[in-house]
């Protein structure tokens, strides 16, 4: 299903996303956690001792778009990743969005970086 709100383009799934082919069931992967609009899973190239993606189950490029068309995913989303940190030991632990390609995003499904486990350094590279 697609639709246009507010000129943004939505679709619950996207066939040729990676993130939802994980939603699905259809591409393995090493689920932490789920709750009812999300999904989170071990990063498969970590980059510290913890480094879980919490995604929202429906398709949306970014946090953004997430935002603007399933507030309550987002919301569920950001408070899930304290949750996913506090099980795995971390009280402190950072949250990254890598929004739009020039900032490193690769994969259009958002997904929240939760990593956690060694000193992380103040400006990012
Ligand atoms: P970003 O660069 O912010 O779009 O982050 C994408 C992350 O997704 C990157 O850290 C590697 C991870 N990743 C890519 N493909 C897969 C996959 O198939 N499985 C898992 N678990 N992680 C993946």
């Amino acid at each position: 299903a697609n639709w246009n709100l507010r000129g943004v383009q939505v679709s619950l799934t996207d066939e040729d996303c990676l993130f939802c082919k994980i939603v699905a069931g259809d591409i393995p992967a090493e689920i932490v956690s789920e709750t009812e609009h999300t999904l989170a899973f071990r990063d498969l190239n970590p980059q510290a001792p913890l480094h879980v993606l919490v995604i929202p189950r429906v398709h949306a490029a970014d946090i953004a778009s997430l935002a603007e068309t399933a507030p309550e995913a987002a919301v569920d989303l950001l408070a899930e990743t304290r949750r996913v940190a506090r099980a795995e030991g971390h009280e402190s632990y950072r949250l990254v969005f890598n929004t739009g390609a020039d900032a490193g995003q690769t994969v259009f499904h958002v997904h929240g970086h939760v990593l956690a486990g060694r000193s992380l350094a103040w400006p990012p590279g």
